[in-house]
């Protein structure tokens, strides 16, 4: 669960940061088996997509001390509620909607474009003590961004903005604006922003290696990807449970008998 301090952040803020979610030996093994980037434009196809690439890859779906947060940033409580009232599994109530694999950020990157913002990439409200977010994302660094200059950057607040992004200040290679904040991490740090949140990738000016891994999340009705994960492509791997395919189901309201994979339980 979010914390007191860290539900103040995410909700002034659009962003948290949460310290040593992966441990040394997860980033190395992120590192050595990580194979191509991946973009949604176009996405690779599904055989190839990073979910097939090792256990790593699966275990990043529902991690200890994440998925808890993401309960609490993009669950559906009354859902939870319902299930534990008839003596159902807890299962998670949030879905990877798609992962992107960032590999071209390095010298010469001359920055990204400010995207986001509500409701086009995400939504967010905050209502009666939940978060109600729409896309949501978990980054991981893959090296150390404190001694970098660029790397993910947003501008705070602006998940609750009224008034669009002035023209000019979204090209972020023509000049970054003062109230632009850059997020560093470390290896094994998750940054969690939501979508709705005005963000992007400031230019990257030093030799040293941006290797970024991008988990995206929806509540489990919605998605943001056309290219959407059938949990039956991941059964054949031994380290699957009922957790991490309830994770991959389709987007839908998660009704009682309802004719999905995996079955309802
Ligand atoms: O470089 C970054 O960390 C920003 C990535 C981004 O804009 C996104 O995932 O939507």
């Amino acid at each position: 669960m979010l914390n007191d301090e860290q539900r103040f952040l995410f909700d002034t803020l659009g962003y948290i940061v949460i310290p040593d979610v992966l441990s040394s030996e997860q980033i190395d093994e992120l590192r050595a088996t990580l194979r191509h980037s991946t973009e949604q434009f176009p996405p690779v196809p599904q055989e190839e997509g990073p979910l097939h690439w090792g256990k790593i890859w699966r275990d990043l779906l529902d991690l200890p001390i994440l998925s808890p947060i993401l309960e609490d940033l993009i669950g559906n409580p009354k859902l939870r509620e319902g299930r534990k009232d008839h003596g159902m599994q807890d299962l998670p109530t949030f879905r990877l909607d798609h992962i992107n694999i960032h590999t071209h950020m390095m010298k010469g990157f001359a920055g990204g474009h400010l995207h986001g913002g509500h409701p086009v990439a995400g939504t967010f409200k905050y209502h009666n003590g939940i978060f109600y977010n729409g896309l949501t994302t978990v980054s991981f660094e893959l090296f150390d961004t404190h001694s970098n200059g660029g790397g993910f950057a947003c501008i705070p607040g602006t998940h609750k903005a009224n008034v669009e992004l002035p023209e000019g200040w979204s090209d972020l290679s023509q000049g970054v604006q003062d109230c632009v904040t850059r997020v560093a991490a470390k290896p094994g740090d998750a940054i969690i922003f939501t979508e709705a949140l005005i963000h992007g990738t400031l230019p990257w000016t030093v030799d040293d290696t941006r290797r970024t891994v991008f988990y995206k999340f929806s509540p489990h009705t919605l998605s943001w990807s056309a290219d959407i994960f059938n949990p039956n492509d991941f059964r054949q791997y031994d380290d699957m449970d009922d957790r991490k395919l309830a994770i991959l189901e389709l987007p839908n309201a998660r009704y009682p008998k309802r004719p999905s994979e995996p079955e309802p339980i």
